[in-house]
C-alpha cells in the first residue's frame, strides 16, 4: 500500500516537473463571463497577443509560453478561488485581476505563493498601498483619477451642485470618495447627493428622480458600464437633463450601446488615446485584425503587463518570483501605453489622466488638466 502511494507520488512529481520544464505558464484573470465579460475578454486578448508574439520569437527561456485563463466574475470570493487554482496550475506570474474588488483579495494568495502579479486595470489605491512586494499595476490610481475629475468639474464645467452615485464596490465607491474629497478642495462646490446603488439592478429611475429634485449641475457615477449605461439612459427618461461624469470603468463601446443617444455628452476620465501614439501602432493593428474591437480600453494595458512580465522572466532567466519582481521593479519598458517605470510601491511613475467625451456615438479626447 505504502509502496503504491510512493510510486504514485513519484509519478505525480515526474509529471509535474515535466510540465514545468516544458512550458512557462502565466495567468490572466478577470470577469470572463457575466455582465462585465467584455472587460475580461479584452484583457485576455491583450495578454494573448503578447504571449503569441513571444512564442513566435521562440518563447521565454527556450520554452513555449502558455496563458492560463481564470474567470473571477468580478466576485471577491471567486477571485480567491481563481488565484488558488492559478497557483496550483504552476503559473510563474499573473496578469490581473481586472477589478479592484477581485485584485485585492487575490493579491494575498499570490503574495503567499511568492508569485508576481501585474494588474492592467485595478485602480483602487489599496492594490499597491497594501505594500506587497509582488504587486504591480500598469494603470493609474483612483486618487489621481478622482483629482482630475474634480478639477474638470470645478474648473471646466464650473459646476457648483454635484450629485454622486457609486456602485458600492471597492472601485466605484473608492473613486466616488476620491472625487468627493477632491471637490472639497474647490471653493463653492456643494455635494447635494451621495449614495450607492446595487450592481446588477436594472431600474434606477427612483434614485435619479431623487437626484433631479436636488437640482444638480452634473451627476457623477463611480462604477462600471452596465450600470453606467442604464443610469445615463434612465436619467434622460426622468428628465435629469444634466451631464453625467464617470471614470475608466464606463469608457467602453458597450456603454454607448446600452445608453443609446443618451450617452452623448457624457464625460469620462481615462488615459490619452493610444491611436495617437506611434508605439501603440503594432498592437492596435494586430488587435483590430484579430479581434476587431474599436475601443477595448484595457486590452492594451494587459498587452503591456504581459510583455513586462515575460521580459522580466526572460531577463531574470529564472522562474523565482522574488527575482522576477526585482527585475520588474528596475525595468524601463517602452510599451504600447507609453514609457513605464515603477515606483517602490509598484505603481507607474507617470499616469496622465485626461477627460474624454461621448460625441456622435464615439469617444474622443476632450480636456487635459493644465
Ligand atoms: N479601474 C476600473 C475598473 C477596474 C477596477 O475595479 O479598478
Amino acid at each position: 500500500m505504502l509502496q503504491k502511494a510512493f510510486t504514485l507520488f513519484l509519478l505525480v512529481m515526474l509529471f509535474g516537473c515535466q510540465k514545468i520544464s516544458q512550458e512557462i505558464v502565466i495567468g490572466v484573470a478577470g470577469p470572463m463571463t457575466g455582465d462585465q465579460s467584455k472587460l475580461g475578454t479584452d484583457v485576455e486578448h491583450g495578454a494573448r497577443l503578447a504571449v503569441n508574439e513571444w512564442n513566435e520569437k521562440g518563447g521565454v527561456m527556450g520554452k513555449k509560453v502558455r496563458l492560463e485563463v481564470g474567470d473571477d466574475q468580478h466576485d471577491p470570493k471567486q477571485a480567491v478561488s481563481v488565484a488558488n487554482k492559478m497557483v496550483l496550475s504552476g503559473i510563474v506570474g499573473m496578469v490581473g485581476h481586472f477589478n479592484s474588488s477581485a485584485t485585492i483579495p487575490a493579491s494575498s494568495v499570490y503574495h503567499r505563493a511568492a508569485i508576481p502579479m501585474i494588474t492592467p486595470s485595478a485602480t483602487n489605491p489599496k492594490v499597491t498601498d497594501q505594500g506587497f512586494w509582488n504587486v504591480f499595476r500598469v494603470c493609474g490610481r483612483d486618487d489621481q483619477q478622482g483629482k482630475v475629475a474634480a478639477d474638470f468639474i470645478a474648473k471646466h464645467l464650473r459646476a457648483t451642485r454635484v450629485a454622486i452615485i457609486h456602485d458600492k464596490t471597492t472601485y466605484g465607491q473608492g473613486l466616488a470618495d476620491e472625487l468627493k474629497k477632491n471637490l472639497g478642495l474647490h471653493q463653492g462646490i456643494e455635494v447635494v447627493y451621495y449614495d450607492g446603488i446595487t450592481q446588477g439592478d436594472k431600474d434606477f429611475r427612483g434614485v435619479l428622480t431623487t437626484i433631479k429634485d436636488k437640482n444638480p449641475d452634473i451627476f457623477f457615477f463611480g462604477g462600471i458600464f452596465p450600470e453606467g449605461g442604464l443610469l445615463s439612459k434612465q436619467a434622460k427618461e426622468v428628465g435629469l437633463a444634466v451631464p453625467m461624469v464617470s471614470g475608466d470603468g464606463v469608457i467602453d463601446p458597450k456603454f454607448i450601446e446600452i445608453a443609446g443617444a443618451a450617452a452623448e455628452g457624457t464625460y469620462l476620465t481615462f488615459t490619452p488615446d493610444p491611436e495617437k501614439r506611434p508605439q501603440a501602432r503594432n498592437f492596435l493593428e494586430k488587435y483590430k485584425a484579430q479581434y476587431g474591437n474599436e475601443l477595448a480600453p484595457y486590452a492594451i494595458y494587459a498587452y503591456d503587463a504581459a510583455n513586462i512580465l515575460l521580459s522580466a522572466i526572460s531577463l531574470s532567466n529564472a522562474t523565482d518570483g522574488r527575482k522576477i519582481a526585482e527585475t520588474i521593479r528596475n525595468m524601463k519598458h517602452d510599451g504600447a501605453t507609453g514609457h513605464i517605470e515603477f515606483d517602490r510601491k509598484g505603481d507607474v511613475k507617470v499616469s496622465p489622466y485626461i477627460v474624454w467625451i461621448t460625441k456622435n456615438g464615439k469617444f474622443e479626447e476632450h480636456w487635459k488638466p493644465g
